[in-house]
């Protein structure tokens, strides 16, 4: 039972019976998550103080420009989670390829990989926006003791153990679910342990923002721009109110405790629209579900598509239940 102001350390061991593989290897993992998070969120923290903004010269995988705290996070994460040997796989947005963690060891008993984006809404760094860290954890499904394979990684949403998100905000929160709901813990700095402070999150129902990058409007399917223009005319409690940071972490913190929809279509410019399924959208759609809301593609559940590669890119409309049920009807009467 979560009580609230309880630290996340005293949380997880009160909810470790509850989780169904209970082994205390998960907790260890979700730990050391939390310490990963500490460590990236100093950094966050002094980004305009010290030489770790801008951008390093290289790009990722996906041909985006790294910013230094991109490869600062990303480095973190996978040191940590690696250096803990906790998991035997790992995934990231920064890597082309996954990594097999211990894979040498034959004794490597361990059964969870994780799928991370270490710093997510990386272009809002220089302007001193919040960003974020996404993962995705699930347990292996090829032998325990041999190297991981792609089809670990490859798994539906709906075979997640546990997701969550570290926002680097004007405070700093772990939120994350193990299947038993949504929690939020925030970081107190001055002394590092996190707090439970907004247990049991659920998105409502209903809401009032909408969050789209409405610059790329005239790229949109007719769907979305039908539902756009439904958002915004004058009838009941419309029109909504347009809120659109530009890091997923952010608007889906906001929508969760206010109640929104966050929509990243496909387009002429992106044919997959622009979010990674296997490290943004599952996890993002695992906690949406698990607090009351709902993620579709438009027309598929987000959890239940079936992943063909590692950075595999998917229309993305996340957020309070009836607002994504309506965006859907529009989708589907243009198809
Ligand atoms: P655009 C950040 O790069 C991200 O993946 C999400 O966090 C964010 O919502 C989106 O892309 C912003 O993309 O094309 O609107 O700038």
């Amino acid at each position: 039972m979560a009580r609230k102001n309880q630290t996340l350390g005293e949380f997880i061991i009160e909810n470790q019976t509850s989780f169904k593989y209970t082994s205390g290897e998960l907790s260890r993992l979700i730990n050391s998550i939390r310490l990963a998070a500490k460590v990236v969120n100093h950094e966050v923290n002094k980004a305009g103080l010290v030489d770790i903004i801008g951008a390093v010269g290289g790009t990722n995988i996906q041909g985006e420009k790294q910013q230094k705290l991109d490869v600062y996070a990303n480095e973190k994460f996978i040191h940590t989670l690696t250096n803990r040997n906790i998991v035997c796989g790992i995934a990231s947005e920064e890597e082309e390829d996954f990594i097999a963690v211990n894979s040498q060891d034959e004794n490597n008993q361990n059964k969870y990989i994780v799928l991370i984006d270490p710093l997510d809404g990386s272009s809002n760094i220089d302007v001193n926006v919040s960003v974020g860290t996404i993962f995705s954890i699930y347990r292996r499904v090829t032998p325990v003791g041999t190297p991981v394979q792609i089809e670990d990684f490859l798994q539906k949403g709906n075979k997640q153990v546990a997701a969550g998100y570290i926002i680097y905000g004007t405070s700093t929160m772990l939120v994350y679910t193990t299947g038993d709901g949504v929690n939020g813990f925030t970081l107190n700095p001055a002394i590092g342990s996190y707090y439970l402070s907004h247990p049991n999150m659920k998105f409502p129902e209903n809401g009032t923002i909408y969050s789209v990058n409405e610059g790329n409007y005239i790229h949109f399917p007719q769907g979305i721009k039908d539902y756009i223009k439904y958002c915004q005319e004058e009838k009941g409690n419309r029109p909504y109110t347009s809120r659109y940071i530009g890091s997923l972490v952010s608007d889906f913190h906001r929508n969760i405790i206010k109640g929104g929809i966050y929509i990243y279509p496909k387009s002429s410019k992106n044919s997959n629209g622009k979010l990674r399924l296997l490290y943004e959208c599952n996890p993002m759609a695992f906690l949406a579900e698990q607090a009351n809301g709902k993620a579709s593609d438009g027309f598929t559940r987000i959890m239940d598509i079936d992943p063909v590669e590692l950075h595999q890119r998917v229309p993305f409309i996340c957020g309070s239940k009836n607002m994504v049920c309506k965006a859907e009807e529009f989708m589907r009467a243009t198809k």
